[in-house]
């Protein structure tokens, strides 16, 4: 062994041999407990950010860790390499965005490998590559038969500098959540998917995981699906006969306290109305402001129509109103302004009436939203809220005009992007009018390489001959689809993948049914609604397609908390990012990956500290400093027992306990890091004090390497090669007879009378006693050179010597 540590060439001969052995390269086995271990897969931007190098790192750990349990691990990973930055740098720079990604890939997967992270390197994958996309574009033909995918016209999210369409989610403050550019209204032709055809299931299916996730996301799962309940109930007008308005109400114990009706911007029922008011209407639809409605002022227009109230008959003005929601429940509501703030605000604003129908103790003048017993209501006063609720829709029923429903907030996701670097999609519209999917043997649909990114717009409708084809079944002529699927498509469905990425004749094979679901999935917060959202909701499409067995994709998740610079998010708009690679050439990978395992939790964030990386530095320093010590010299007897050595064996064995459980019940990984600067204390402590036994010493720091090996595996490798630790690989065994701390007050005397009082091991024989009250001075004092005619042993209390 080498007296000074020396990380860079260690590194690299260690993650040579991990590489040249297929060290992780792994297979289902049955017989064997599995773990699907996966980070979030990076996009290739290019280098490495510490954010990449926290969320693999913890990933790492706890792969390496579950496989000393002696568990199949697989850890796979890939690249999320659809996207627009490779369009804007290959705009930029006049580059292919296909050699801008394989470029960026490449240096990446350098530096994810100088991490020495424990891949299946063989499971690589690319997801813009044919064959990744190829099932997609397969995939999305299902999906079209099944008619879970279809087209509609619809008002999109418009980002005008990205020049592409948003998801819902994408918006984010009424801003892209790439460009930051206030998005716009558009009306266009796009495909959708018919994810609010799961809305339940995918409320109802966190009940298996919610107890593995962490709560914000699980309760950002539920907001942004969105259920309520309550009743549709139905106004009759004086228009037509046949014509009546639909509202969706969450309080139909508010019936009596209804004064207006109010319609979004785009209710049919505008047709029926002069000029000036369709006019207004198409204002409020046209309107940049996407905002949510609390920000917005709130504004309207009487349409000069009347409903009638089912109950008591009366005349209810009909208004349009900016606050009702295009597409949300009927797109109409019932105004009951004493009990509803937007409600108020309206009636206030436009003079409207206000009945009060809920007693809960309020002020006159005041709205109430809460609960409580009906006032002005006839038949139904004095009626608690919840019960009046359940009567009215009863009654409704009963006079089938109103039914108890169900909202969900969740929309369709368009899936649909005007851009080039995304999988196109399979679908051709054919001369005669036909929009139809292409036939399977024609896949992959590729996208062309010779493209002018001068133009502005989309370069796939660009391209002067891609768009241009033929219906393969009838000849006819046809126009390709020319949209891109969002790169969360791709996204939704690479961990089913990796279970058997080269499968070339199934998107996903029999090997997912053993592999999944991921049973630690690791990311960013930031995908707590967007991406997890659709990979649960993919989960459950191949499922229905008889693909996979489970209904959820990730068992446990965890967030990791971000890392920050002088208390602000590392980022390179700041200007306040390190480079991981230039810490990795300073200390080697070991000291970063400590590092960020020992300075945070893994779900805060992490503020950097050049400090910490140095004491991380000299840790290590430390660690090999000691195994060296160990092997060049036995500094300590063979065969000594004393209290000392009692108290480390006690001390490493409950360690082994501790950090068992922060690996694998708490993921408390610093903490794991701490007991093992704790142990290294220690050893050298007993080291410095030489009454410890060799055999002793040498046990202990077997024991941290393995705990350690995890979070710093080269080192604790290179180390135990040198000293001959064949077992390194294996989660130490526990000794139970160290676990309690059981010691004694032993009196010495001699001659009758006491000359020391010690604490030792309550378990030493007679002999071992023997031994070690000669080692003390005030005993040799009185004993050396002296004739010892016995020694009486009262167990566990007292010892005299009989000296003449
Ligand atoms: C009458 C009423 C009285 C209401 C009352 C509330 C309180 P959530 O929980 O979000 O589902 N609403 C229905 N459709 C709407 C739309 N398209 N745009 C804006 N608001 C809409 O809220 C449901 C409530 O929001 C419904 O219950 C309706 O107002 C309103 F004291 O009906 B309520």
């Amino acid at each position: 062994m080498q007296s000074i540590y020396n990380p860079k060439e260690i590194e690299k001969k260690v993650q040579d041999y991990w590489f040249g052995n297929k060290s992780y390269e792994v297979v289902p086995n049955k017989n064997i407990e599995k773990f699907y271990c996966l980070s979030m897969f990076p996009y290739p931007s290019g280098n490495l950010h510490m954010g990449h190098v926290r969320n693999y790192t913890i990933s790492d750990v706890l792969a390496r860790y579950h496989r000393m349990l002696g568990k199949n691990v697989l850890h796979p990973i890939g690249w999320d390499a659809f996207g627009l930055p490779a369009e804007n740098a290959a705009i930029d720079n006049n580059l292919s965005p296909n050699d801008w990604t394989i470029s960026n890939i490449k240096n990446m997967r350098e530096q994810l490998k100088s991490l020495g992270f424990s891949y299946d390197w063989s499971r690589e994958i690319s997801t813009c590559s044919e064959d990744y996309y190829k099932w997609e574009q397969w995939f999305f033909i299902q999906l079209f038969k099944k008619k879970l995918v279809y087209k509609k016209e619809s008002l999109v999210n418009w980002d005008p500098v990205d020049k592409t369409v948003l998801a819902n989610e994408q918006v984010i403050d009424g801003k892209g959540w790439r460009s930051g550019a206030l998005v716009e209204k558009k009306k266009i032709s796009q495909w959708f998917l018919k994810i609010t055809e799961y809305s339940e299931e995918l409320l109802q299916e966190l009940k298996e995981i919610e107890e593995f996730w962490p709560d914000n996301v699980v309760t950002m799962q539920k907001n942004w699906i969105g259920k309520s309940n309550g009743a549709e109930l139905y106004f009759d007008t004086t228009i037509d006969q046949n014509i009546s308005i639909g509202v969706f109400t969450t309080r139909p114990d508010t019936i009596f306290g209804v004064t207006y009706i109010a319609l979004a911007a785009d209710h049919s029922i505008i047709e029926n109305c002069n000029s000036s008011i369709k006019k207004f209407s198409e204002g409020i639809l046209n309107s940049k402001d996407t905002r949510k409605t609390e920000n917005k002022e709130i504004n309207g227009i009487f349409t000069g129509l009347f409903a009638i109230h089912p109950i008591t008959k009366k005349k209810l003005p009909i208004w349009i109103a900016n606050y009702v929601l295009t597409g949300y429940g009927t797109g109409a509501i019932m105004g009951v302004p004493a009990h509803d703030t937007r409600d108020y605000d309206f009636a206030k604003k436009f003079n409207l009436e206000i009945i009060k129908v809920i007693d809960g103790g309020q002020k006159d003048n005041e709205v109430y939203t809460g609960n409580g017993k009906l006032i002005n209501s006839k038949d139904f006063n004095n009626i608690n809220s919840e019960l009046a609720s359940k009567s009215i829709i009863k009654y409704l029923e009963e006079l089938n005009i109103g039914k108890a429903v169900s909202n969900y907030k969740l929309r369709d996701w368009g899936i649909s992007r005007q851009r080039y670097w995304g999988c196109p999609i399979p679908i051709i519209y054919r001369e005669d009018g036909e929009v139809m999917p292409v036939e399977q043997d024609e896949l992959p649909i590729k996208l062309p390489q010779d493209v002018d990114f001068s133009k502005s717009g989309n370069p796939l409708d660009n391209h002067p001959t891609w768009k241009y084809t033929k219906c393969a079944k009838t000849g006819l002529n046809a126009v390709r689809e020319t949209d891109t699927l969002d790169t969360f498509f791709e996204s939704s469905w690479y961990q089913a993948r990796f279970c058997s990425p080269n499968d070339t004749d199934n998107m996903i094979g029999e090997d997912a049914n053993y592999w999944l679901p991921v049973d630690m999935y690791i990311g960013g917060i930031e995908h707590a609604v967007l991406h997890l959202l659709y990979a649960r909701f993919f989960h459950k499409l191949l499922r229905d397609q008889k693909l996979l067995k489970t209904n959820e994709p990730f068992k446990k998740l965890i967030t990791q908390g971000m890392v920050l610079k002088d208390g602000s998010k590392m980022s390179k708009s700041k200007g306040n990012t390190i480079d991981p690679k230039k810490l990795i050439d300073k200390y080697g990978a070991d000291t970063v990956r400590l590092f960020v395992i020992f300075a945070a939790p893994v779900e805060n964030s992490l503020e950097w500290s050049d400090h910490g990386v140095e004491g991380s530095y000299k840790f290590l320093n430390k660690l090999w400093n000691t195994g060296f010590v160990l092997n060049e010299n036995k500094i300590t007897p063979n065969e000594i027992s004393t209290i000392d050595e009692k108290k480390l064996k006690i001390f490493v064995n409950k360690a082994i306990i501790k950090t068992n459980d922060d690996y694998c019940n708490r993921v408390s990984l610093n903490t794991v890091a701490s007991t093992c600067m704790e142990i290294l204390n220690n050893i050298q402590k007993c080291i410095l004090s030489n009454n410890v036994s060799y055999a002793t010493l040498f046990d202990s720091y077997v024991t941290l390497l393995k705990i350690l090996n995890p979070i710093t595996p080269h080192i604790c490798k290179e180390i135990s090669d040198s000293l001959n630790i064949n077992d390194i690989n294996n989660w130490p065994k526990i000794d139970e007879k160290y676990l309690t701390e059981d010691t004694m007050l032993l009196v010495i005397q001699v001659n009758g009378k006491v000359r020391k009082k010690v604490e030792i091991d309550a378990n030493l024989n007679q002999n071992a006693i023997e031994e070690i009250i000669f080692t003390y001075d005030e005993v040799r004092k009185y004993t050396i050179d002296k004739n010892i005619k016995k020694i009486i042993y009262i167990k566990g209390k007292l010892v005299n010597i009989v000296v003449s």
